[in-house]
């Protein structure tokens, strides 16, 4: 594998989940992979989990790893084409990246959507030049529209927990106070749906994803009539995806927070969150401290989904 970025990078998911169970009984089974190998870990973004995840998924496997805050030590950094550079940008994305890449054997990007063009963040420009001049192969830690490391971990889990071949996952939206990428929901669907469950998702009107990522999903604007019946309830808030309200926030209705109310509706469903999570806005106390809360080994499963795909990304360097 030279670039991971979306479900059809990592092939059989099948061969996938059982590599990541396998990882997850010995973890250091592949620790001279590794050895003498550099992560560089790019954040233009904040991070708690990518970040500590990423970085044990690393060290089990015997490689050396640099994390850097762009935002915290580094030159602040021009990413257009033919700007005059007379601003508060010293150095331009298109000298940083090679350069990176001469200190590393691998990259990780995380570099959320602007909101300033949805063009660009659809194209994934920022990430897309990591691919195309670091020289190294380059794996999203969350980039502009995908979050293909949390998509993963969350799959790993439901399969962990799931107590029926095709269980039915409802992803439903829910109240944030501040524009959210759309990058989880898009990653969230595209492998629920490649992995073959039966996904609902739900929202208000407005809040519709892009169709790339969903279609193959049941789309149910009521929520009280999704969650019925299902096995996982998978919480996120995002912005709006369709023009002309793109990053936009079109309502903060509370009536969308998963409480212990919603949650009797369902099929005694586990409750997920990729995380962060804002307590009492996306979810209620109860649910999320809950017995049948998954929050917590979804996040334990980001290691196992990290090197599973670090793993891949080593192995291919050694291939031509
Ligand atoms: C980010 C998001 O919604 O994409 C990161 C989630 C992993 N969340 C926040 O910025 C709160
Ligand atoms: N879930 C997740 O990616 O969390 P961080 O933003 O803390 O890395």
């Amino acid at each position: 594998m030279k670039v991971f970025t979306s479900v059809k990078d990592i092939g059989s998911l099948d061969v996938a989940i059982k590599e990541a169970l396998e990882i997850k009984k010995d973890r250091f089974a592949f620790n001279e992979l590794g050895k003498n190998k550099t992560l560089l870990m790019i954040f233009f973004n904040s991070s708690l989990r990518t970040r500590l995840s990423t970085q044990k998924a690393a060290m089990n496997l015997g490689m050396n790893v640099i994390v850097l805050d762009v935002n915290q030590g580094a030159w602040k950094l021009e990413t257009e084409r033919g700007v005059i550079m007379d601003g508060d940008k010293p150095e331009h994305l298109l000298e940083a990246i090679p350069v990176m890449g001469c200190y590393c054997d691998v990259i990780g990007v995380r570099s959320f959507a602007r909101f300033e063009n949805k063009k660009d963040d659809y194209e994934e420009k920022i990430l897309n030049q990591f691919v195309k001049y670091s020289g190294r192969p380059v794996f999203s830690m969350e980039s502009a529209t995908v979050h293909p490391l949390q998509a993963f971990a969350d799959l790993i889990t439901i399969e962990e927990y799931k107590t029926k071949e095709r269980p039915k996952v409802v992803l439903t939206w829910a109240p944030h106070p501040k524009s959210l990428p759309q990058a989880v929901p898009n990653s969230f669907a595209q492998w629920m749906l490649a992995a073959n469950y039966d996904l609902v998702i739900t929202h208000p009107h407005g809040y519709e994803l892009d169709p790339e990522f969903t279609s193959g999903a049941v789309i149910d604007y009521d929520q009280n009539h999704a969650l019925e019946g299902a096995d996982f309830v998978y919480a996120k808030n995002w912005s709006a995806f369709k023009d002309p309200y793109y990053g936009k926030i079109l309502s903060t209705d509370r009536s969308w927070t998963v409480t212990a109310e919603k949650m009797a509706l369902t099929n005694d469903a586990y409750f997920m969150h990729c995380l962060p999570v804002r307590r009492n806005m996306i979810v209620s106390d109860d649910v999320i401290e809950g017995p049948r809360s998954l929050v917590i080994p979804e996040a334990a499963n980001r290691e196992i989904s990290a090197q599973v795909v670090l793993k891949r990304l080593l192995e291919g360097i050694s291939k031509p």
